[in-house]
């Protein structure tokens, strides 16, 4: 039985990822831990911690006191908080990855990192971006994830820690809004569609990025996780996708259930920069063949369910 600790917890991934885990490997063995509180469940779901992910020594305590022996390293700034605020990013980022990794390999702990479309830029070919290419991000955030890929190879290389990642791309959820990325607009559209019954989207209409419902990148981690060692050559860096979408095509489909919601647009050239130096869509038949990965949502499966729990959460659609 796995015993785990979760770290940047109370975030858009960890609010759902810490219930399924809990579900799985029972909830005395799933610590979650961030620098705040999360929601109720998260808190008294089961062991919860405030702990922030630069303090080795919180950390080690953490690992001996509940014998972990699998680590899920989420807490980051993501790109546009990042941007904002390069130095904390930097720390955070990759000061918090150095500590997770150096008290993994001193209590033998496996470790799941995320990293992200982020990691490339604007030299990488973006359509479609295949598994092994050229990195050369241009924001703080994705700086951090090329240099977090590649600490966790030498990790595993140099210490035999096993270390495991994906780079995910825009997550769609409705548990806990993102926190402060450029694909947030993929979330923020449908609060406002169900709220106000119109959207006006930071990106151009036309900015297609990779897009991913977050039952699919709770499961994508669950199963690299589990994955059988032997086969993962890419073990820290796995591209992966399940959907490519624009703002004009999410919102299309969003009006295939609200047929009056209304988009325009104010493209915010900080956010648009970001966005253009990112992939139109990755290759990722290197997780499908080395681990299985397979994607159960695509835009039309996804936008339903986004309707059908945000209109249980912020009431019905508003009136046309
Ligand atoms: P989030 O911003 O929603 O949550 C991050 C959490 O980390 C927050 O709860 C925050 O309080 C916590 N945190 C910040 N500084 C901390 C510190 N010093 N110590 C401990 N906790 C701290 O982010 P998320 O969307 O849940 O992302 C989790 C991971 O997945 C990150 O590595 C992110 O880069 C990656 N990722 C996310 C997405 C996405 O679309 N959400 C896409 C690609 C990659
Ligand atoms: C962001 O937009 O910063 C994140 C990501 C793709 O890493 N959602």
């Amino acid at each position: 039985m796995k015993r785990i600790l979760v770290t940047g917890a109370a975030g858009q991934i960890g609010s759902e990822l810490v219930p399924t885990l809990r579900e799985r490997y029972g909830r005395e063995h799933v610590v979650a831990s961030d620098i705040k509180h999360g929601s109720d469940a998260l808190t008294h779901g089961g062991p919860f911690l405030l702990l922030d992910c630069r303090d080795a020594d919180a950390l080690a305590d953490a690992l001996q006191q509940h014998a972990v022996d699998t680590i899920f390293h989420l807490a980051a700034i993501l790109s546009a908080a990042g941007e904002r605020d390069p130095r904390r990013t930097y720390d955070v980022n990759l000061g918090g990855l150095f500590q997770v990794l150096e008290v993994a390999r001193e209590n033998g702990c496996a470790v799941f990192t995320p990293s992200s479309i982020a990691a490339f830029g604007p030299d990488t070919p973006r359509d479609p971006t295949p598994q092994d290419t050229v990195q050369r991000p241009t924001t703080m955030y994705g700086v951090t994830k090329v240099a977090g890929e590649l600490l966790c190879d030498y990790y595993h290389r140099r210490f035999g820690v096993d270390t495991r990642g994906l780079r995910y791309p825009g997550l769609i959820s409705h548990v806990t809004p993102p926190g402060g990325g450029t694909t947030d607009y993929a979330v923020d559209i449908f609060y406002h569609a169900l709220r106000h019954g119109r959207y006006t989207c930071f990106l151009a209409p036309d900015t297609q990025l990779d897009l991913m419902y977050m039952p699919d990148a709770i499961r994508a981690a669950i199963e690299l996780m589990e994955a059988d060692a032997e086969r993962l050559h890419h073990r820290n860096a796995f591209n992966v996708t399940a959907m490519q979408a624009t703002p004009a095509r999410l919102a299309q489909e969003i009006r295939r259930h609200l047929p009056h919601f209304a988009i325009e647009y104010a493209v915010d050239p900080a956010r648009q920069a970001i966005a253009d130096s990112w992939p139109r869509r990755v290759d990722d038949r290197a997780a499908r063949e080395e681990w299985g990965w397979r994607p159960e949502y695509d835009l039309e499966r996804m936008t339903a369910e986004m309707i059908e729990q945000l209109s249980l959460k912020v009431g019905k659609p508003v009136p046309a």
